[in-house]
């Protein structure tokens, strides 16, 4: 057979690359394959957009697309539960696919891969263009009003309405050198200011420090509605002085369009719902909270937090403000956080030369502990006991920005597929020793808002981390008793071909 002979290999499916590079088109999408639901009656946003979007989560039933608000001006809509999991057949993670252009089929280990290529790509940084879509209509100064928008009271245990919920911050650094792109909540406290943590170990708080020290006022920006590849990156935790917008280039293999602020030299997505542009106060700071949060807790105190001053609000016609209703899994910070949580760690670990094959944070356990599947062929190289694997995760993980993150970590040997639950349960069930197999870190860092931990480790910053090991014991004799591992491949095979005529 000479070349010529020879079917031309299929082209790599094209992404569709535009819902992910514009909200209202991936909004579309999802109305389009019926994974969102045009609510058909008007909608209170005191409490009642977060009770349905609540049980949208809880049930994987599409995502609600509020368009008729109680006291809202006529055009302004709520979409709920943006990447929440999906009830379509074979499309648990859709949305979140939706986000980055991939197939709605797409499994976590091919979003992963995805990710994580992209990491190690050129950055493709973003192009200025003279408008775009968030800037049909605009206010500045004192005609600044964001009780405009129809900002929703979502649980009852919160100190106050939040508009920022699946928005994402804009900073760059004095120098110009790190923009910095980061999903963090905003809460309204009056038509022209907001309040919101700005944590010293997120980037956020790194830049705001730089200002501060400077003796100025941070400039910045929040983008609601927001690219959904963008918003997924500015919920990333990249390596201090990457600077997210870049790495949305490289993922989506296309600049973003960007437009300049009207107030303050930063770049804002061209293709938003909402822009709000001003200033994080250095020295200002007011209650906010509390709020349902990511853990799946509700706790009955607020906190001090900075203020962020707004002078210009621009909005697309009909807008539409996402929210995520936090607390218990699966919501974005699970479905999205973890998911960027797990590339991130995943790509640290390969990256050290460790036997990683897959690292994921069970959305289940709402972002609190990350299982790493071990690479068993690796791992029985000379030099790998278990012990010196522990450490070496340790050394790896918990200094880093994205360790910081996630307190608890799980090893399993790569006969368990880590995104399913079951078989995680499995394993920490019938694997770990409870004697041995429990490390504990009392010095690394980490989260402060982790639930267990005592209130000298949250003041420390320090402690309540552990690494869990899973892996089979040495000389271990067991083989998996199941549908896999205990027949031929044959049968499997025939068993699977005449299911339906057994009967079933
Ligand atoms: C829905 C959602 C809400 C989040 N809320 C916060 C928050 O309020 N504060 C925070 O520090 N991080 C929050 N995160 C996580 C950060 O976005 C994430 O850690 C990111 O890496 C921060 O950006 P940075 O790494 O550039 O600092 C949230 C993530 C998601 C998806
Ligand atoms: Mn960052």
């Amino acid at each position: 057979m000479t070349s010529s002979d020879r079917p031309a290999p299929a082209p790599a499916p094209a992404l569709d690359v535009r819902p992910a590079l514009d909200f209202r088109s991936f909004l579309g999408e999802l109305l389009a394959v019926g994974d969102a639901v045009a609510i058909g009656r008007t909608v209170d946003p005191h409490l009642e957009v977060g009770a349905v979007t609540r049980r949208a989560y809880e049930t994987h039933a599409p995502a609600p697309l509020f368009g008729s608000l109680t006291g809202a001006a006529p055009g302004f809509r709520i979409l709920g539960a943006p990447a929440g999991l999906s009830g379509l057949p074979q499309q648990r993670y859709g949305r979140i696919a939706a986000h980055f252009g991939l197939p709605r089929t797409a499994t976590p280990r091919e979003i992963l891969e995805h990710l994580i290529r992209a990491m190690h790509a050129e950055p493709v940084a973003p192009v200025v263009v003279p408008t775009g879509p968030c800037r049909q209509n605009t206010v500045t100064g004192g005609a600044v009003d964001l009780e405009r928008f129809p900002v929703p009271l979502l649980h009852q245990e919160d100190g106050g309405r939040y508009l920022g919920t699946y928005g994402f911050h804009i900073v760059r650094s004095p120098d110009g050198s790190w923009t910095s792109w980061s999903v963090a909540r905003t809460m309204l406290r009056d038509r022209t200011t907001l309040v919101g943590p700005a944590m010293p170990q997120q980037h956020i708080g790194m830049i705001h420090r730089m200002w501060r020290d400077r003796g100025e006022d941070t400039p910045w920006a929040m983008v609601l509605g927001a690219p959904p590849a963008a918003l997924a990156a500015a919920a990333m935790p990249l390596p201090d002085g990457v600077s997210e917008d870049g790495y949305v280039g490289a993922l989506t293999g296309r600049p973003v369009e960007v437009v300049r602020a009207l107030t303050n030299g930063l770049h804002v997505p061209a293709h938003a719902e909402i822009v709000l542009e001003g200033h994080l106060s250095r020295d200002r700071t007011a209650p906010e909270g509390p709020m349902g949060e990511y853990h799946g807790y509700a706790f009955p105190e607020g906190r001090e937090q900075p203020v962020f001053h707004v002078e210009a609000v621009s909005w697309r016609d009909d807008p539409v403000l996402p929210v995520c209703v936090a607390g218990l899994p699966p919501e974005e910070n699970h479905t999205i956080w973890g998911t960027m949580i797990s590339a991130s760690a995943l790509d640290l670990l390969r990256t050290a030369g460790l036997p990683v094959d897959l690292a994921w944070c069970s959305y289940e356990a709402a972002t609190c502990w990350i299982v790493l599947a071990v690479d068993r062929a690796r791992r029985s190289a000379p030099g790998w006991t278990d012990r010196r694997l522990v450490e070496a995760v340790a050394e790896v993980l918990f200094p880093s920005h994205v360790g910081w993150l996630v307190p608890k970590v799980i090893l399993v040997d790569d006969d368990i597929d880590v995104t399913d639950i079951r078989q995680v349960v499995w394993a920490l069930a019938t694997r770990c020793h409870p004697g041995t197999g429990e490390h504990v870190f009392p010095d690394a860092p980490g989260i402060p808002m982790v639930p267990y931990l005592t209130p000298e480790e949250v003041r420390s910053g320090a402690g309540g981390k552990s690494i869990t090991n899973c892996l089979l014991p040495e000389g271990f004799r067991g083989t998996t008793a199941s549908f896999r591992g205990s027949y031929p491949a044959e049968l499997r095979r025939r068993v699977l071909a005449d299911w339906s005529r057994y009967g079933y």
